[in-house]
Parts: structure tokens; sequence; C-alpha cells
């Protein structure tokens, strides 16, 4: 494993260091200690999702390593995603379309519902599908060059890459409407405001600060982060009754491993960290 010093900006990766996962001109990735990160390598088309784009995110993801604790993704270049590849969209038709779409679905259910939790680092254009990837991830960090669109109203198609599902969970279906309905552009502060993004930092920095993240959620109890990633939307999507019976059972697993045990007792003896306020 390459331990690569941080970053200071999206220029990544460095020439000198090796992939472990490498798909030439479609995708990376690298070591920053056990963080995994994931770099689009396809900036001459702004890290537009072709097919085997996609199917080497899946790939990725389904066979992430077992010493990785989170995983980072980032686009290479000056735009995070540009979407569907709508090159690959001419010629489809309506059953070709179905399975494309489901195709989707399993490469971003591989990052949302995969083995650790991943940090979306975001610049430039996060459009159409560039949004929907950002969506499967777990925490999202833009910079103040980050711009966020669903020109898929436009170009009269709909989403179809999970995002009618995950982004009303962000910002509303009635604010997802509005940018489908008129084509509307939000920045990052208004990304940060609406809950598109958790983060947002001066440009060139969202990488950086996204591997920070990445490398502190990597510290929590692995049963954590499985309860966060795994149990915590499936609960969103309950019952109230369902969801509570479904909270007990997690938290009486999680509570019971001995990382927990440990972490509890080093704070009644005084030594673990307080909470502090920011
Ligand atoms: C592309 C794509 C693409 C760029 N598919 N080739 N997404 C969109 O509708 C967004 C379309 N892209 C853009 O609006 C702009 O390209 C950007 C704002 C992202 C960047 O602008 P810029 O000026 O830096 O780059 P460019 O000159 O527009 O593009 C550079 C090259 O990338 C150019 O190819 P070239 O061969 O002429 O050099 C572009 O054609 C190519 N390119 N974006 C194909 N998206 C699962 S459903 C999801 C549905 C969607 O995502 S729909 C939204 C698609």
């Amino acid at each position: 494993m390459t331990d690569l010093a941080t970053p200071a900006t999206h220029v990544w990766p460095p020439a000198d260091s090796t992939p472990f996962v490498d798909h030439p001109g479609l995708l990376q990735a690298h070591w920053v200690g056990a963080v995994a990160v994931i770099t689009l390598t396809r900036p001459a088309k702004r890290n537009a999702m072709n097919d085997p784009l996609v199917h080497a995110l899946k790939s990725t993801f389904e066979h992430m390593p077992a010493q990785a604790v989170a995983a980072v993704i980032h686009g290479q270049g000056d735009h995070f995603c540009a979407g569907l590849d709508l090159s690959e969209l001419q010629e489809r038709d309506a059953v070709e379309g179905l399975h494309h779409s489901r195709m989707w679905h399993t490469a971003l259910n591989a990052i949302e519902y995969g083995r650790v939790p991943v940090v979306a680092a975001l610049h430039g254009a996060v459009v159409g599908g560039g949004i929907e990837l950002a969506s499967a991830c777990h925490i999202r960090v833009a910079d103040d060059s980050a711009f966020f669109a669903l020109p898929e109203g436009t170009r009269g198609i709909f989403v179809g890459g999970g995002g009618s599902v995950r982004i009303p969970r962000l910002i509303g279906a009635s604010r997802m409407a509005d940018m489908m309905f008129t084509g509307r552009v939000y920045n990052a502060t208004d990304a940060e405001r609406l809950g598109l993004c958790h983060y947002k930092v001066d440009a060139g920095g969202a990488l950086a600060k996204a591997i920070e993240l990445a490398q502190r959620i990597g510290q929590n109890a692995p049963m954590t982060n499985y309860a966060l990633m795994h149990a915590l939307p499936r609960i969103a999507d309950q019952t109230a009754d369902h969801g509570l019976f479904t909270e007990s059972l997690i938290a009486a697993i999680t509570e019971n491993a001995p990382i927990a045990k440990e972490r509890i007792r080093a704070f009644l003896e005084g030594r673990a960290a307080k909470v502090r306020a920011s």
C-alpha cells in the first residue's frame, strides 16, 4: 500500500504513483493510507460516463480491498463529471434504455451499499449523472468552482441513474423538478445551503478535504460505519414502528462489538476526547 501525501488540489494522481486499480482512460484507484482514492480519468470528455466507465466503477466498489476503511471519488481535470456520455444515447431503443438505466442502478448501489463509506470531492461540472453519482456517495464536499445542474430536462430525457430516488432525499422533489423544468444551475454556496453537499471549501480544496474526512470516518468502529451505510437509509424508508425495531437490533449489535466496549471504557476512565463546541 502506497501512502501518498494528501494532495492540495484535484491535480491527481501524482505521476510517480502506482494505482491499485487501473482502467486506462476511465478510472484509477490509489491509496492514501487506508483510504481508496478513486479518480475518474476521462478529462477530455469531462469525465462523462460511458458504459465501460460505469462498469469500471461497479467492479471497483464490488472488489474493494479488505484493507480499505473509506473511499473518495473525484474527477481528473476541471470537472467532476458531465453525466451520461450522450454519444451513447443516440441509437438506443426503449428496451436497451431500460437495461442501461438498471446497469447504472447496480453500479451506484455498489457505491452506496458497498463495504466502505464514500466521500465525493466535487469541483467544476457536477451535472446530470454526475449528481446521481455524487448522491450515491455518503458525504459530499464541493469546492467553489462546483456547479450543479440536471440538464436532462432540456435534453428531452429523464434521470436514469437513481436520481429520482436519491436527489429528492437531499433537496426535495420540488427543487429537483425545478432544476429539470428550468435548467437552473446551483453554485457551491447554494448547494451547501440546500443540502446537496455537506461541506464547501475554497476552489481546488475539495479533494484534500474529502481525504481528510475519509481518514476521520475510517477511524470509526467498522460496525458504526456499516450501520450508517446499510441500516440508517433503510430505517428511513420504514414505517416508524418497523424503524424503531430495526434501530434496536442494529444498536444492540453495534454496542456489543469489542471496539465499542473499549471506547466507552476509555471515555469513562477519562482517556477519550470530550465533545467540544466547534
Ligand atoms: C461530452 C459530455 C457528455 C462533455 N457526453 N460528451 N450531461 C450534459 O448534458 C452535460 C453536457 N456537457 C456540458 O454541458 C459541458 O461539456 C460541460 C459544462 C460539462 C463542460 O464544458 P467545457 O466547455 O469545459 O467542455 P466541452 O467543450 O463542452 O466538452 C469537451 C468534450 O467533452 C467535447 O467533446 P469533443 O470531442 O468535442 O472534444 C464534448 O462533446 C464532450 N462532452 N460532456 C458526451 N455528457 C443515467 S442517466 C443520466 C442522464 C444525464 O446525465 S443527462 C446529462 C448529460
